[in-house]
């Protein structure tokens, strides 16, 4: 009888602790996303996914700021020195931890998809750095006639912001166009102006383009970016539109509100 129970007894005691193993094992898996090993503030899985920082060190870098506060702050957690996530660049591949964060690409991996091209190189050029695909990425330019405001989206994700000089008395027509042409000295027979880095839109009747040059070599309408004033053309300030023409692709979609 005395062994029996004593059988039972050692049974019931390797149940019981199977049982915690399991419990423990998947406490341990249910938390394991969610945790914050560090408790820095930023949860193991984006630790690991989105800032790849090391779960179980609250300060990456050692420079005395957590993980939280440096992103918080705009500083790289990565970088002992005090440098924004804008100016600093861990992988060295052309594009900053601020874009790698927005483009979900790894900040310290150059090459985050193995293609051969580092991350930089297919964001300036337009290309996918998280497929190997060749197709290249969507690019948007949105016009905000209310705000006189352009942005400019790759992959949607906004890139920059320009002031603008839309029509006047609402002469900026609306609605979903695409860059028909590009012109890097357009003139306009029409009102006897030059008009540089010209995206022509719609049927080519209006476009986007730098402030007018007249043929004596003034410079139109510098000081009304922010208002409207144009014909019906959307007018860019100096370096702006040149940065904005050397982007844009002929078929870049753009979306005037
Ligand atoms: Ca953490
Ligand atoms: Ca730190
Ligand atoms: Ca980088
Ligand atoms: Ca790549």
């Amino acid at each position: 009888m005395l062994k029996i129970s004593r059988i039972k007894f050692i049974k019931s005691c390797v149940n019981l602790i199977l049982i915690l193993a399991f419990l423990l094992v998947s406490f341990n898996f249910t938390q394991a996303s969610s945790d914050d090993f560090d408790s820095d503030g930023v949860n193991n899985l984006d630790e690991e996914t989105v800032y790849y920082t090391d779960p179980y060190k609250a300060d990456t870098d050692g420079d005395g700021y957590s993980d939280w506060q440096e992103l918080n702050s705009g500083f790289s957690p990565h970088n002992p020195v005090a440098i924004s996530l804008k100016d600093n660049d861990q992988d060295s591949d052309g594009l900053s931890d601020f874009w790698e964060l927005r483009f979900k690409t790894n900040l310290l991996n150059p090459d985050t998809d193995t293609d051969g091209y580092l991350d930089g190189e297919e964001i300036n050029s337009g290309y996918d750095p998280l497929s190997s695909e060749t197709a290249p990425l969507e690019k948007r330019i949105e016009i905000d006639t209310k705000n006189q405001e352009l942005s400019y989206f790759l992959k949607g994700v906004r890139l920059n912001t320009f002031s603008i000089s839309s029509g006047k008395n609402n002469s900026t027509p609306k609605g979903v166009y695409h860059v028909i042409n590009k012109i890097d000295k357009a003139w306009s027979a029409s009102y006897g102006l030059w008009m540089p880095y010209w995206l022509g839109l719609g049927t080519g009747r209006f476009g986007i383009h730098e402030l007018p040059v007249w043929p004596s070599g003034y410079r139109e309408g510098e000081d009304h970016l922010g208002t409207p004033v144009s014909h019906g053309c959307i007018r860019l300030g100096i370096g702006s539109a040149e940065t904005l023409y050397d982007w844009s692709r002929v078929g870049t979609k753009v979306v005037i509100y």
